[in-house]
């Protein structure tokens, strides 16, 4: 096996072990997932705490707590631009597939947009407000929650994951 494909096959088990429910969901019932989908799922059924398939208000605040501490790599209770590129997972992914500047220029606006008062860091609350205020433009039919496919298509994360990995 190349080193290339031992990456890949490393980085599609970190997604799958990541996602207790991959049977369970309609999303990862094709055989050919791309991983930075897998991935983009595996964040969305996080974020769906119930699994119910809708991402509530409430989940999105709970995600909000438990996913700054991670991003958070120095622990100062802020994220610069580096800390917000977000996982080894997807750096890694990024790099693997050549787009680290197409990932980079991504996520540079996602930071612009959670940092509001343009300080060049975010704060647990610019981070949970900026993830309440995506949410509520992105739910697109108005039910006060994101489907599945609201999160996938129309979040600004994950439309921002999808043009820096994927698109
Ligand atoms: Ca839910
Ligand atoms: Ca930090
Ligand atoms: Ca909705």
């Amino acid at each position: 096996m190349t080193e290339h494909k031992g990456r890949l096959l490393a980085l599609i088990l970190t997604a799958a072990v990541a996602a207790p429910s991959v049977g369970a969901t309609p999303f990862l019932a094709s055989t050919q997932v791309d991983p930075g989908l897998a991935l983009l799922d595996e964040i969305g059924m996080r974020a769906d705490a119930d699994n119910d398939g809708r991402i509530t208000d409430v989940e999105i605040n709970v995600f909000a707590q438990k996913a700054f501490p991670l991003l958070d790599a120095d622990g100062n209770g802020s994220l610069d631009d580096e800390e917000m590129r977000g996982t080894p997972a997807m750096s890694g992914l990024a790099a693997f597939r050549d787009r680290e500047q197409a990932y980079s220029a991504s996520m540079g606006v996602v930071f612009d947009l959670f940092d509001r008062d343009g300080s060049g860091s975010v704060d647990a609350e610019e981070y949970r407000i900026g993830l309440t205020r995506g949410a509520v433009r992105a739910d697109r039919d108005g039910d006060g929650a994101l489907s599945r496919n609201e999160f996938r298509n129309a979040f600004f994360v994950s439309r921002a994951l999808r043009r820096g990995l994927i698109e």
